[in-house]
């Protein structure tokens, strides 16, 4: 089983993470986990924070001179700006800031879409802070530095991750599905929002730019493909273990995420089966199942199983909750109506959860992978790959 929780607050001294079950003998490349966070925090739209930022992952455990060991991965990423929330954030009682002046104020304005009003009436507290530190979406490079020990995991079977923006508000690449994966593996890393359409990715730019001026917000959508991804993981025979269903919770938990869509996504309700089902035909040229399908509005998933075609995996973000021009909420310490609370925030940041849906993808397939060829070691991992993909590959070749 491959596990992993996070902890921190947006504000505090560091996130932590635990990825436990990641098999013994991998070769870790710790640039790569910075590569990763540093993704993370790019794309048009994002906030000061980022520039006072420049994460990186400390291993603390679970690799010994370069090599995973089998036991858990410790992962520290220090928080930069905590130097300036130490008296916000202390983890010890100290006198409230009426008494010192020295303290940012209790946060009473819940923004409408953020966790704020809910998590206070869940957990009983009067600081909103309380939640929307621990709801931030910070915690995100945690999760997006146990996706980059997965895709590392992942690439040992030749898959590979990319995403590609296709979305930011009402300006859209009208079939998301016609982006190959080497379309989206080819947009630079300086790309401003990782669109796969220069030109359109001009006006998504002028969307953002408007919503700033107006004191808005914008969301979007994303799309993560992944090449080379072996057929057989997930399975049909109970809900739990649909690969679709298990990718679809995962995306949904990213902050802001409100759909997830599997190939065609939402559309197949509105085509008839002739035009969504990828038919079946025989090979031409290389194939990893024996067949050819000249189509993939499946996404890569038939039954809650991947059947070795690209997996494509939408997410949906909604536009983020704290608005310069807060819409109207109610100052829970008088009970009187007032605008929502500001906090210092970004105007779209759909580039970054695009990496982080990177990393969930990456995080969902590693654990199926191991589910299907187990192993406790890397060794034990690649035979039985191996074995599978040949026996695959030799199954239905004509009599
Ligand atoms: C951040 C994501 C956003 C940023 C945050 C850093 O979090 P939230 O979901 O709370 O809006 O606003 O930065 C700050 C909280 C700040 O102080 O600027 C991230 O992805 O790292």
């Amino acid at each position: 089983m491959l596990r992993f929780l996070t902890a921190g607050e947006s504000h505090g001294q560091a996130l932590v993470t635990i990825l436990e079950g990641m098999p013994a003998g991998l070769a870790l490349d710790f640039d790569a986990i910075t590569t990763e966070l540093r993704r993370r925090q790019t794309g048009y739209g994002r906030g000061r924070r980022m520039a006072i930022e420049s994460d990186r992952a400390q291993v603390l455990s679970g690799v010994r001179h370069g090599l995973t060991t089998g036991g858990p991965i410790a992962l520290l990423i220090p928080n930069k700006d905590w130097e300036n929330w130490q008296r916000t954030m202390a983890v010890e009682r100290i006198p409230p800031p009426e008494a010192t002046g020295v303290d940012r104020p209790v946060v009473t304005r819940p923004r409408p879409g953020h966790a704020d009003l809910a998590g206070v009436v869940k957990y009983g507290h009067d600081d909103i802070r309380n939640v929307l530190e621990r709801a931030s979406a910070r915690e995100t490079a945690a999760r997006v530095a146990v996706g980059a020990i997965a895709r590392q995991l992942l690439r040992q079977v030749e898959a590979e991750i990319v995403s590609h923006v296709f979305c930011i508000g009402s300006v859209s690449i009208a079939d998301p599905l016609a982006v190959a994966f080497a379309d989206a593996q080819g947009i630079g890393e300086d790309s401003a929002l990782h669109c796969a359409d220069a030109e359109l990715e001009q006006r998504m730019i002028a969307e953002i730019d408007k919503a700033r001026d107006a004191g808005d917000t914008m969301g979007g959508a994303f799309e993560v493909i992944v090449h080379g991804v072996p057929p057989g993981l997930g399975s049909h025979v109970q809900w739990d273990r649909k690969l679709d269903g298990r990718l679809a919770q995962a995306l949904m938990s990213i902050q802001a995420i409100k759909a997830v869509g599997i190939g065609r996504g939402p559309l197949v309700a509105t085509l008839p089966g002739s035009r969504i089902h990828d038919e079946i035909l025989p090979p031409s040229g290389a194939s990893t199942v024996g067949v050819s399908r000249p189509t993939n509005n499946a996404g890569g998933l038939e039954g809650g199983i991947t059947n070795g075609e690209d997996l494509r995996v939408t997410g949906y973000m909604k536009p983020i909750a704290t608005l310069m021009k807060p819409l109207r909420s109610v100052d829970l310490a008088t009970m009187a109506i007032s605008p929502a609370a500001i906090e210092r925030s970004d105007v779209c940041a759909v580039p970054a959860a695009a990496v982080v849906g990177e990393a969930m993808v990456a995080i969902v397939l590693a654990e199926a992978l191991l589910e299907k060829f187990g192993g406790d070691s890397i060794e034990e991992l690649l035979a039985n790959w191996r074995a599978f993909k040949a026996r695959t590959a030799s199954r239905f070749s004509k009599a």
